[in-house]
């Protein structure tokens, strides 16, 4: 077990499960793998995408919008997601079969109804940090391990910002899952994780 190496598990929560309103495919079949990976580090952080009922990524706050279309606002593109992690709700837990005992820390994102946060490490405004750089660097951590959902979007911008803080970043394939609408996000997510020299490994635990 290497100490400076973290596992680090991207939502992982039932909303973004089968039957969920921001359904992944294929998500629950990650669920295993990651929980064997735990076992392999003794620095495993777990986060929670965690909404407000208001949250102004919401289509309920955009009557007429289209579900994973663009928009303007304030000056930046937002995606527009159905409603889904409302802090608090049995959507937002953790999937039930994951292995929550050996998670050393939950961070808890998307909490200001303003701001989406797909990255572990600052809020999309880029300015507001979460704190999780430095819980890692004290504990002396120098390469994460990226699991978890989806592989498009909070996967993908916390592993471009863990690089963009100097950490050797390894995106582990087989236990990803991405959304993927519209068609060709994915790879095109993964083409830009590889130009930015963010690993894309296979990981066993
Ligand atoms: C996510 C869309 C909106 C994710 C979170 O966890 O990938 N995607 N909020
Ligand atoms: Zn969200």
């Amino acid at each position: 077990m290497r100490e400076d190496h973290a596992l680090l598990i991207i939502d992982i929560q039932n909303d973004f499960c089968l039957g969920g309103p921001l359904e992944v495919p294929g998500a629950e079949q990650i669920v295993e793998p990651v929980n064997r990976l735990m076992r392999e580090y003794s620095c495993v952080v777990a986060t929670q995408d965690w909404h407000p009922e208001n949250h102004f990524s919401f289509l309920s706050e955009h009557p007429g919008e289209a579900p994973f279309t663009s928009i303007r606002w304030r000056d930046s593109e937002q995606v527009i997601w159905p409603d889904h992690c409302i802090a608090g709700s049995a959507g937002a837990d953790f999937q039930a079969d994951l292995d929550t005992e050996h998670i050393d820390l939950i961070l808890r994102k998307g909490t200001n109804p303003n701001i989406d946060s797909y990255s572990a490490f600052y809020e999309n405004d880029k300015v507001t940090i979460t704190g999780l750089a430095g819980y890692f660097r004290e504990r002396g951590i120098t390469t994460i391990d990226i699991c978890g959902l989806a592989a498009d979007v909070c996967v993908f911008y916390t592993a471009v910002d863990a690089r963009r803080e100097g950490f050797s970043v390894n995106v582990l394939l087989n236990a990803v899952r991405g959304i993927n609408n519209p068609v060709g996000t994915l790879r095109s997510r993964y083409d830009q994780m590889r130009e930015l020299s963010i690993n894309l490994i296979e990981k066993q635990g």
